[in-house]
């Protein structure tokens, strides 16, 4: 049984050398809870679904790696470049390889609108989840984006999205932003069945479960919001735009916290892995039942 991992953490999320140590530990806990990682990434020109050592290696240290979402894919891949994918093109290719269960950081989607810029900005994932069947696991969405407006988009387009054992839809740093989640589930079994469910009832699009970081390794939505404002009005000044936001975004956050995004950011990658693991399990039992 598989469980895929996206590759834009590693090159564009997480500096080195903490984002190579991190993409070989996500595939430890994977391993260590029973399921094969099948890290994703695209390798001059090819597509990879799972990476060995040195090109994990490789892809954390390159330095003209590519951050492709699902409108990239075939760049990449006819120019023989390499990249990294992000939440769509991980779904897409997962789904390409059979893999039903994606574990990720956070998702992106809808931007707050931003400043003077007001800028429309809405993440490729999100339409991914509404037409590509994987479950994806994730902490939530930061709080760089707008939450209300990322769930109301999901709602709109039909993905359900589950709470892993809690009412609220995670905040990434913080366990809750203070808006609900539809639906919270308190096992990887009850999140089996609804997806399950769904992709039984003809449904074709993804399910987002949103898992919120343990307790311990949590960032208060006080202690973390004044840096994301700072972070949010320098991409503003600095005009960055498109894709390069969201990278960005994460460095900035990572240089005004001293460095205590990158661990808050590692210890839910694992969580995550962790629970989207169960979940696989929990889908291949609904598969095959013993009794
Ligand atoms: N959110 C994070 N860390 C990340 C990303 C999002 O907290 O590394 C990455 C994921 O790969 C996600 C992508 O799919 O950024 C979204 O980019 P954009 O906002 O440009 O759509
Ligand atoms: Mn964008």
């Amino acid at each position: 049984m598989f469980l895929a991992l996206e590759s834009t953490v590693i090159a564009h999320g997480l500096p080195y050398p903490q984002n190579l140590e991190t993409a070989r530990e996500l595939e430890r806990v994977a391993r260590a809870y029973g399921v094969e990682p099948r890290t994703i990434a695209v390798l001059n020109g090819e597509i990879k679904v799972g990476l060995s050592d040195a090109e994990l290696a490789q892809l954390a240290q390159a330095r003209d790696v590519l951050k492709l979402s699902r409108r990239d894919l075939a760049v990449a891949v006819a120019r023989q470049r390499t990249g990294a994918t992000t939440v769509s093109a991980t779904m897409w290719l997962a789904r390409r390889a059979g893999i039903r269960v994606f574990a990720t950081g956070g998702i992106g989607g809808v931007h707050r609108a931003s400043g003077a810029a007001q800028t429309w900005d809405v993440s490729a994932d999100l339409p991914e989840l509404a037409q590509t069947p994987v479950a994806v696991v994730c902490a939530g969405a930061k709080a760089i984006l707008d939450l209300p407006a990322t769930l109301e988009w999901l709602e709109t387009h039909g993905v359900p999205v589950l709470g892993y054992q809690t009412d609220d839809f995670p905040a990434f740093y913080s366990r809750s932003a203070g808006v609900p989640v539809p639906t919270r589930v308190d096992s990887a079994d009850d999140a089996a069945r609804i997806i399950q469910a769904h992709w039984d009832l003809g449904f074709t699009s993804g399910v987002l479960i949103g898992a919120p970081i343990p307790h311990e390794y949590e960032t208060p939505r006080e202690v973390i919001e004044p840096h994301i404002q700072r972070a949010l009005s320098e991409a503003d000044e600095q005009k960055i735009s498109g894709n390069a936001v969201t990278p960005f975004l994460l460095k900035r956050l990572a240089e005004l916290t001293g460095g205590e995004s990158v661990q808050t950011n590692i210890a839910l990658l694992k969580n995550n892995v962790a629970v989207a693991a169960e979940i696989a399990q929990a889908l291949a039992r609904l598969d095959a039942p013993t009794a």
